[in-house]
């Protein structure tokens, strides 16, 4: 069924946020124009409720800022002046000068750069990869979001797989572990909630007392990225009050001798100086932990967004195994659970039309680092599905290179974001309601499809049909560039080895909506014993402690405060933090900092603080009280400065790369905080 020539109606869609819910909707059509959206009841996760972001989405679908023409630069760089051109005109002028780079300077001198701004496999790893390698161009380490910790999770578990979240409905005990859940995964919070109807308690591990703390029956604050320690804590006591599952660590897991004999060093004491957390309530969750089953650790991002990221989620990974978790239903943990759903990658990327297999590889989060280096410098830089002016560490060092007179760059959105400002050339990218689609989610495991609701908007265009224009204009003749997005959800399903996607074809997908994925992992992991590694020998040939171990944060420098800038509630990263209604929903950024803190300098409550490092500076609105500790300052958002408002909370973090994975360390960064006015 074609939606599209419908004019009216109600068709069912998918969420393309980057968020693990990926919830079904509905959208609702009149005279060819959406004019709401609510979730589609008959999604057997989602089951109808979605997010305030996204009942506003129309909003943001029909805003007057959406961009629908090519635009030029006119001004200099980063003054914003564009004028309108022509997709032809557009495409001519990248692939001329890509052309004109490739043979002065090597196709490495290009570098793209993109995230998951559009969770759609084909929008965010499709086209655009065949592309890339096709021409050769410097490949990019997208580890901004989820890398250490899923690299930290696979070292214990050997790949992203967790327990079915549908399942949790069971569970008599959930830790939410370093996770916003009440904003960034709001259904695992509804199962919760019912699963809290049979008895099941919440207790909620994390450095701020934020709507997800205030949700539990057990709030536990913890100093930022100690969580190993106090993961090693419980593991000392479950050994010690013999409140283990001895016969599930002899037959599924590898390296308990030697993990029961380490954790002996992590007594309570120790544990409590560490974290922060007192005696009393490490043997209390330890105890509730080893004497209720099923139980669940919902393992959150935050606490991997640190120098130690990695290890802290491969130590937490070990819980479960601890009390023989993995055996029940509901029992376990999830981290992300997208191996549930791995399709033919290789189908739908073509890493064989790389032919240097040594192009150099990129870590996103040196962004600002590489831009501005001399050795094998970049000439041009391709930004799609991403707003590094605005999201990347050390964001300041990031606009010093866009702002390079001689980089040449293409931004492609839905909006002039602020990276869009330093472009060069800026394509409007067609919201994910205009095209065909496939989605994988990383918390349930279902597959859905999406198909087109609406017409373009304007001329904007999907980054699937962008990838085929410019490749068309390079003269590439590769069957992979004409397949289209039928061709390519096919390929990517069509896999022998993978049983558990045997069910999922184009057409049942079509005509399902969503497909549950046919596997389940345990008892045969992927590590390389086999098992769940407590000790981890692959660990140790690459350099890491093979046993989970507490290692503090990097200290760079003496300023007092550790600084957790996260994401907001109605924001999802950047996106939305330009839209009306959204920014009135969530007011302006507040500065959380502890009551004894606040006395100390002598701010009060509600006054401006100007939050700083050798980085730079930021000015936020302080609230006072006990949602933090002492020594730590939590905000969340990330708000843009188009406004000319100084809370580029970016500008303050690290761009260190974490123990894992290549991943980021948002929140392990230091700063000062003083008041603005005597
Ligand atoms: N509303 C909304 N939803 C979103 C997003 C959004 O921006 N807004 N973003 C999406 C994306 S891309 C992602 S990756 C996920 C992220 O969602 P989550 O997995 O929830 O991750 P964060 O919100 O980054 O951090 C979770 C919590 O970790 C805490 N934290 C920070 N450091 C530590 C620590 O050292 N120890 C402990 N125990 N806690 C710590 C923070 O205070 C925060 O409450 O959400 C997705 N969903
Ligand atoms: N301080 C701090 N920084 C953080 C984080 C944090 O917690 N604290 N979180 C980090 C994390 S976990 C993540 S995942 C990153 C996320 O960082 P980004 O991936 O950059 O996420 P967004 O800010 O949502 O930007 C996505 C952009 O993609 C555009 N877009 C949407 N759909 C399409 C499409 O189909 N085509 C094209 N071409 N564009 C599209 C949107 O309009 C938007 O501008 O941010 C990271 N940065
Ligand atoms: S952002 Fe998340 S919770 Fe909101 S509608 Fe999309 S998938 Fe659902
Ligand atoms: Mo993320």
């Amino acid at each position: 069924m074609n939606y599209i020539t419908q004019r009216d109606g109600i068709f069912p869609s998918v969420c393309s946020l980057d968020c693990p819910d990926q919830c079904g909707l509905l959208v609702h059509k009149q005279n060819g124009k959406i004019t709401k959206i609510e979730g589609d009841p008959k999604h057997p996760v989602t089951k109808g409720n979605i997010c305030n972001k996204v009942r506003h989405m129309t909003e943001r679908l029909y805003d007057p800022q959406r961009l629908q023409f090519p635009l030029k630069r006119v001004g200099p760089k980063g003054s914003g002046s564009f004028e309108r051109t022509s997709w032809t005109e557009a495409i001519e002028t990248i692939t001329n000068k890509w052309k004109d780079l490739i043979e002065k300077k090597g196709p490495e001198s290009i570098l793209p750069y993109s995230f998951y701004g559009n969770m759609g496999i084909l929008a965010a790893e499709g086209m655009d990869r065949r592309f890339f390698n096709r021409l050769g161009a410097s490949r990019l380490d997208r580890t901004i979001c989820n890398a250490a910790g899923s690299e930290g999770y696979a070292y214990t578990m050997g790949g992203s797989f967790g327990t079915d979240p549908e399942e949790t409905i069971h569970t008599q005990l959930f830790i939410m572990w370093g996770i916003n859940a009440v904003s960034t995964n709001m259904h695992q919070v509804t199962i919760a909630q019912a699963a809290r109807k049979n008895g099941a308690k919440i207790v909620v591990i994390d450095v701020h007392k934020n709507q997800t703390g205030r949700w539990a029956d057990w709030f536990i604050p913890i100093l930022p990225g100690t969580d190993s320690a106090l993961a090693l804590g419980l593991m000392h006591i479950l050994y010690a009050e013999n409140l283990v599952d001895e016969d599930f660590l002899k037959q599924y897991t590898v390296g308990d001798a030697q993990l029961r004999e380490h954790v002996k060093d992590y007594d309570p004491n120790t544990v409590s100086a560490i974290t922060g957390v007192s005696i009393e309530d490490i043997y209390k969750l330890a105890r509730m932990y080893g004497q209720t089953s099923p139980s669940l650790i919902r393992i959150g991002n935050g606490l991997q967004h640190h120098d130690n990221g990695g290890m802290n989620v491969r130590t937490i990974a070990c819980l479960p195994a601890l009390t023989g978790q993995w055996l029940k239903k509901g029992g376990g943990a999830i981290k992300g659970n997208s191996g549930y759903l791995a399709f033919n990658t290789d189908a739908v990327q073509r890493p064989d039309l790389l032919q240097n297999k040594q192009t150099r590889v990129v870590n996103m989060n040196e962004l600002g680092k590489t831009l501005l280096g001399e050795e094998q410098p970049i000439s041009s830089l391709y930004v799609y599905s991403s707003n590094p002016a605005i999201v990347a560490p050390n964001v300041t060092k990031v606009r010093q290179g866009l702002m390079r007179e001689d980089l040449f760059t293409v931004v492609h959105d839905l909006f002039l974001t602020e990276t869009a400002m330093y472009a060069d050339i800026v394509l409007p990218a067609s919201s994910s309601f205009e095209s065909t689609d496939f989605y994988t989610s990383y918390w349930h495991h279902y597959l859905q499809i999406q198909q087109p609701v609406i017409e373009r908007y304007g001329e904007a265009k999907s980054n699937m049909e962008v990838f085929k224009l410019l490749a068309e204009e390079m003269g590439f003749t590769e069957p992979a560039f004409t397949d289209t997005e039928e061709d390519m959800i096919r390929q990517a399903l069509n896999q022998e080895e993978n049983s558990f996607l045997t069910e999922m074809t184009y057409e049942s997908l079509l005509e399902k909506q969503y497909i549950k994925a046919n596997r389940t992992f345990f008892p045969n992991l992927p590590t390389p014993s086999g098992k769940i590694e407590l000790f981890s020998s692959r660990m140790e040939k690459q350099g890491y402690d093979p046993l989970p171990t507490y290692r503090p944060l990097v200290r760079d420098n003496d300023l007092p405060f550790l600084f957790i800038p996260g994401p907001n509630h109605n924001f999802l990263n950047s996106t939305f933090s330009t839209n009306d209604k959204h920014m009135k929903l969530e007011k302006e950024p507040k500065l959380h900092i502890n009551s004894a803190d606040a006395k100390a300098l002598g701010i009060e409550e509600n006054e401006i603080v100007r939050i700083f490092n050798d980085q730079g500076d930021c000015l936020i609105k302080a609230v006072i009280g006990n949602n933090v500790l002492p020594g730590v300052l939590i905000t969340q958002g990330l708000w843009g400065d188009a406004s000319g408002a100084n809370r580029l909370v970016n500008a303050l973090t690290p761009d260190r790369i974490a123990d894992m994975g290549g991943g980021a360390v948002f929140f392990s960064g230091r700063v000062g905080c003083e008041k603005t006015k005597s």
